[in-house]
C-alpha cells in the first residue's frame, strides 16, 4: 500500500491528497504526510495549497485506534499550526464529513470550501474528549462563543450551508469540488488574498456569565460527564486569552479527558457499536435478499412504530390488523407521531405526508402475499403468534422473511409453526419503536445465514443498531433485566423507597431509575406475565408482591396516574405517596421482613452486579457473540450510561476479582438462588484475567 498522503503541483497549486480508507483518519502516517506536504509547499513555487481527500469523506478525525497507545510525533496541533503558518493561502476542500481533528485541519487552513452535501462537526465529546488541535480556540473566533459551545457540547455535525452561515466555511458548491477548490485558490492568489490565520483573530468576547449558566444546563443534560464541562472551560479561555495561552488550557483539558475512565468507556462504545454489526463465522459475501415491501402485523404501539421505521427508509409498508377499528387507531398513532415530528422540525409537512403514504392499512392477509419481509407485532401470546406464522406460511411468497417482534417468547417454537423455519427470525424492537436505536436480531436454530445477514443490513437502513442474540427467555436485554428488576424490588421491600432507589441509580448515571421505568412500562405487564406462570415458576415472591398489590389496587403505573409513584396528569411530575408506602410496609410485614436502611452503594452494586453476573452467563452460553454486544444492548436499549462503557466493560473497569468478591458477599447474605456466581466470572477472577482478554480468545 502506497503512502496515504501525496503531494502534487496542479496548475501552479500545491495539492495535498489524503487517501487513508475508510474515513481518512489522521493516523501517524497521515499526520506526517500532511506535514511533509506543507514543508514541500513552503519551499516550492506553488502559489497556494489545496488540502483534499480521496474516497467517501474528508478527514473524519484523529485515528481513534491510536488512542491509549504511546503518542508519535508529529502531534496534530503541530500539524495544524504548520498549515496555518504557511506563507501562501491554504484551502481545505471538504466533502462527506469533516469531523474532529479533520475539521481542525480545515480550521487551521486559511480558507474552506465545501460540497453542499458535506457536513462538519466536532464530535469529540461523544468520545469523552474535546477538540485537542486548536478547535476550542479557533471555532469561537470564527463562529462566536454560543455557536462554538453548541457545536462542541452536542457533538452533532452541521450541514455545509449552516457552517457557511456560521462563518466556519467560506464557500459551498453543488459539485465538482476539486476543480472548484483549485479555482478558488487561483482566485485568492489573483486577488492577492491574505493568509487568514484564525489564531491571530482576537479572543471572541462574550458575557462571562454565560459560561456558568451553560455549565449548569450541561450538568442537567449530561449529568456527571467531564468532557462537556471542560469544553466550556476551553471556550471561556478562548473568549479572553490570546491563542497561545488558550491553547495551553485546551491541551491540559484534553489530556485530563483522555486519561478519564469516561473517555475509555465512550471509546469502547464507539468500536463496540461497529463490532456488533459483524457476525462471527458468517461469510462476508453471503448474498442478501431484496427487501422493498414490508408487512407489519398488529397496529398497536409497537406495530405502528415498527411500520414507521420501514416507511422512513423509503419502503412500502402494509400494516395489518384484525378489524378496521384497531387499524384506524394504529394509523392515527402514526399520523400523530409524524405530526409531532413536523412540530419538532424533524421533517417538513410534505415529507411527513409522503412517508405516511408509504403505509397502507389492511385487514386482508392476501395483501402480504408478495411482501419481502413480514414483522409480527401482536401481544405476547405464544399460541397466537404460532397461529399467525402458520397463516403467513400459507400466504407469503417463497423467500419472504418472517420475523417476530416478541420480547421473550421462544423463536424456535414460533418457527416450528411453519414449513420454512430457515426464513424465520426475531426482530426485537424497543419501545417507542420509531425512536429507540436498539434492535435485537434473534437468530433461531434454523435461521438461514442470508436471512440473518439481510436483517443486519436492513437494521442499518432503518437507522437501528443491530445486536445478534441467540434464543433464550428474554434474549440478552430482558433476560438480564429480570435480575436487575428483582434486586430493585428486593431493595424496595427490604427498606428502600422508590425515590432512594431511583436517585441512587440516576446519580450513578442510569438515564432513568428502575421504579420509574416500571411505572412507565406498566406494572400490569409483569403482573400478567406472572399470572401466566404456575406459582412455583414466578420466582422470589418478595420481588413481586408489591407491584402485584399495586396492580390489584388499580395502580398500574403512569398510564393510570399512579403506580409506585403518583403522577400529575398535566405536568407528569411524580411523587412518592403515603398509599404506596403503606403497600410496601404491609407486604414487608406479611412476609416477615424487618425493613432497614439501605445505602446508595449497596443499591447500585446489587442492581449492576446482578446484571453483570447474568451477562457473564449469556456470553459463556454464546447467546451474545461477545461481551461488548451486551454493552451495546444496555446503552442503546436500557439507558445504561455510555460513559461507563456498558455493564461488561464496567465489570473490567471495577476488576473481575472485585466483582466476584462482591457477588460472593451477596450470595452469602441473600442466597445461592439469586447470587450464584457465574462460572465464567469465577474462572476469570480466579485466573486474574479481564473479560476483554477472554473475549479476544474465548477458547482460552
Ligand atoms: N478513527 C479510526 N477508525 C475510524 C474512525 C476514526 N476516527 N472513524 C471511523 N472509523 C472506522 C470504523 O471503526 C469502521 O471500521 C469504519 O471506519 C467505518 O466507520 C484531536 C481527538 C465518519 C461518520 O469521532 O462518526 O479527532 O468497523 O462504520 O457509518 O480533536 O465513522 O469497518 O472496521 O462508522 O459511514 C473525532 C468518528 C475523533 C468521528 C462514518 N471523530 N467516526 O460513519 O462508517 S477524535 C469522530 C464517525 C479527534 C481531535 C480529536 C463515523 C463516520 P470497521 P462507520 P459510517
Amino acid at each position: 500500500m502506497g503512502a496515504p498522503v501525496s503531494y502534487d503541483v496542479v496548475d501552479g497549486m500545491g495539492v495535498i491528497s489524503i487517501d487513508n480508507p475508510p474515513v481518512n483518519a489522521l493516523s501517524h502516517a497521515v499526520r506526517s504526510g500532511i506535514l511533509d506536504g506543507i514543508r514541500t509547499a513552503a519551499d516550492d513555487a506553488s502559489a497556494a495549497v489545496v488540502i483534499r481527500c480521496e474516497g467517501r469523506t474528508f478527514i473524519a478525525g484523529a485515528d481513534i485506534t491510536e488512542f491509549g497507545k504511546p503518542p508519535k510525533d508529529p502531534w496534530l496541533p503541530e500539524v495544524v499550526d504548520a498549515i496555518e503558518a504557511l506563507d501562501k493561502p491554504v484551502v481545505a476542500a471538504i466533502h462527506g464529513t469533516a469531523l474532529g481533528g479533520g475539521f481542525e485541519v480545515a480550521l487551521g487552513s486559511h480558507y474552506r470550501i465545501a460540497l453542499k452535501s458535506a457536513k462538519v462537526g466536532l464530535p469529540e465529546v461523544k468520545l469523552g474528549l474535546l477538540p485537542g488541535a486548536g478547535g476550542t480556540q479557533r471555532t469561537p473566533r470564527l463562529a462566536g462563543v454560543q455557536a462554538a459551545l453548541d457545536l462542541m457540547t452536542s457533538g452533532a455535525p452541521i450541514p455545509a450551508s449552516s457552517a457557511e452561515a456560521a462563518g466556519l466555511v467560506d464557500r459551498v458548491v453543488d459539485d465538482g469540488l476539486d476543480a472548484a477548490a483549485l479555482a478558488y485558490a487561483r482566485e485568492l492568489v489573483d486577488e492577492g488574498a491574505a493568509c487568514r490565520r484564525t489564531s491571530e483573530l482576537p479572543p471572541s468576547s462574550a458575557d462571562p456569565s454565560i459560561f456558568a449558566e451553560y455549565k449548569r444546563q450541561l450538568e442537567r443534560r449530561a449529568h456527571g460527564q467531564l468532557a462537556p464541562q471542560k469544553i466550556v472551560d476551553c471556550v471561556e479561555a478562548a473568549s479572553r486569552l490570546p491563542f497561545p495561552e488558550g491553547s495551553i488550557v485546551e491541551r491540559e483539558a484534553f489530556m485530563a479527558c483522555m486519561a478519564s475512565p469516561q473517555s475509555a468507556g465512550l471509546r469502547h462504545m464507539f468500536f463496540a457499536e461497529r463490532e456488533a454489526a459483524k457476525i462471527n463465522g458468517l461469510d462476508k459475501s453471503t448474498p442478501l435478499r431484496e427487501v422493498a415491501k414490508v408487512g407489519v402485523i398488529g397496529a398497536g404501539t409497537m406495530g405502528s412504530g415498527i411500520a414507521m421505521n420501514f416507511a422512513n427508509a423509503g419502503m412500502q409498508v402494509y400494516l395489518l390488523e384484525v378489524n378496521d377499528d384497531a387499524l384506524g387507531r394504529g394509523l392515527e398513532t402514526i399520523a400523530k407521531n409524524y405530526a409531532g415530528g413536523v412540530k419538532r422540525g424533524k421533517m417538513s409537512e410534505e415529507q411527513a405526508l409522503a412517508t405516511r403514504e408509504r403505509i397502507t392499512g389492511t385487514t386482508d392477509y392476501a395483501d402480504l402475499a408478495d411482501a419481502d419481509l413480514v414483522v409480527e407485532a401482536v401481544f405476547e401470546d405464544l399460541g397466537l403468534k404460532q397461529d399467525i406464522f402458520e397463516r403467513l406460511d400459507e400466504v407469503c411468497k417463497p423467500g419472504a422473511i418472517l420475523a417476530t417482534n416478541t420480547s421473550y417468547q421462544d423463536v424456535n417454537k414460533i418457527a416450528a409453526a411453519t414449513s420454512r423455519p430457515a426464513d424465520v427470525i426475531g426482530l426485537h424492537f424497543f419501545s417507542p419503536a420509531h425512536i429507540m436505536k436498539l434492535l435485537e436480531v434473534v437468530r433461531g436454530d434454523a435461521t438461514a445465514d442470508d436471512v440473518l445477514a439481510t436483517c443486519m443490513k436492513l437494521a442499518k437502513a432503518i437507522r437501528k443498531i443491530p445486536v445478534v442474540s441467540g434464543v433464550c427467555y428474554g434474549f440478552i436485554g430482558n433476560r438480564m433485566l429480570q435480575h436487575y428488576g428483582r434486586e430493585a424490588n428486593l431493595c424496595l421491600i427490604e427498606g428502600a423507597t422508590p425515590e432512594t432507589i431511583d436517585t441512587a441509580m440516576q446519580q450513578w448515571g442510569m438515564a432513568m431509575g428502575p421504579m420509574r421505568v416500571f411505572d412507565l412500562a406498566g406494572l400490569d405487564v409483569g403482573y400478567k406475565a406472572r399470572q401466566g406462570l404456575p406459582p412455583e415458576e414466578r420466582g422470589d415472591p418478595r420481588a413481586f408482591v408489591i407491584p402485584d398489590a399495586l396492580v390489584e389496587m388499580g395502580r398500574l403505573g403512569q398510564k393510570t396516574g399512579a403506580g409506585l409513584y403518583t403522577y400529575d396528569p398535566d405536568t407528569r411530575d411524580y411523587r412518592f405517596d403515603a398509599e404506596s408506602l403503606e403497600v410496601i410496609e404491609t407486604q414487608a410485614k406479611e412476609l416477615g421482613i424487618e425493613r432497614r436502611e439501605i445505602d446508595a452503594s449497596e443499591i447500585v452494586d446489587r442492581l449492576i452486579f446482578s446484571l453483570i453476573n447474568e451477562g457473564m452467563r449469556i456470553v459463556e452460553e454464546g447467546i451474545a457473540q461477545r461481551p461488548s454486544d451486551i454493552d451495546v444492548v444496555y446503552v442503546y436499549g436500557y439507558g445504561f450510561p455510555a460513559w461507563r462503557g456498558g455493564p461488561m466493560f464496567y465489570a473490567d473497569t471495577v476488576g473481575l476479582d472485585e466483582v466476584y468478591k462482591r457477588v460472593c458477599e451477596f450470595r452469602d447474605r441473600f442466597g445461592e438462588e439469586n447470587w450464584a456466581p457465574a462460572p465464567l466470572l469465577e474462572r476469570l477472577a480466579g485466573e486474574g484475567r479481564s473479560l476483554a482478554e477472554w473475549a479476544s480468545d474465548p477458547s482460552s
